[in-house]
């Protein structure tokens, strides 16, 4: 199910450019167009959810999924170490309700 108002959704289908780091039959991994840290990648599955609880909740298999795609970006583009995010609400910062992990990567972070 995909949402057509949704911006991550017109990502995965191709319909707005974005630079790809990873892809697979669920999931999708690209990079943020406002970068925090050296490496800076968003990972989204392909099926639409406004956030991670609602993932949780539904697609657990998914969830564990993507903290496997964090991983392997942070072994092919650093020693793999990373911080990991899910901004989960407008007061947390979440700006975008398709569910998408951070993955900062690439250099030593701020504690
Ligand atoms: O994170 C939403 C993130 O999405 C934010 O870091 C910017 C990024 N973003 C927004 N538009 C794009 C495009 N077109 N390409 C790549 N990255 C994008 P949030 O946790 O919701 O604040």
């Amino acid at each position: 199910m995909s949402d057509s108002d949704c911006l991550f959704c017109k990502i995965i289908a191709g319909e707005i450019p974005s630079e790809k780091v990873y892809e697979d039959d669920t999931t999708y991994a690209f990079r943020d167009i406002n970068p925090k840290a050296k490496v800076h990648v968003l990972i989204v599955p392909r099926e639409h959810y406004a956030n991670v609880a609602e993932l949780a909740a539904d697609d657990a298999d998914q969830l564990a999924h993507m903290v496997k795609v964090a991983q392997r970006i942070a072994d092919d583009e650093f020693h793999g170490d990373y911080r990991l995010i899910f901004n989960t609400g407008l007061d947390a910062g979440q700006t975008v309700f398709h569910v998408h992990a951070h993955v900062l990567t690439g250099e030593k972070l701020d504690e």
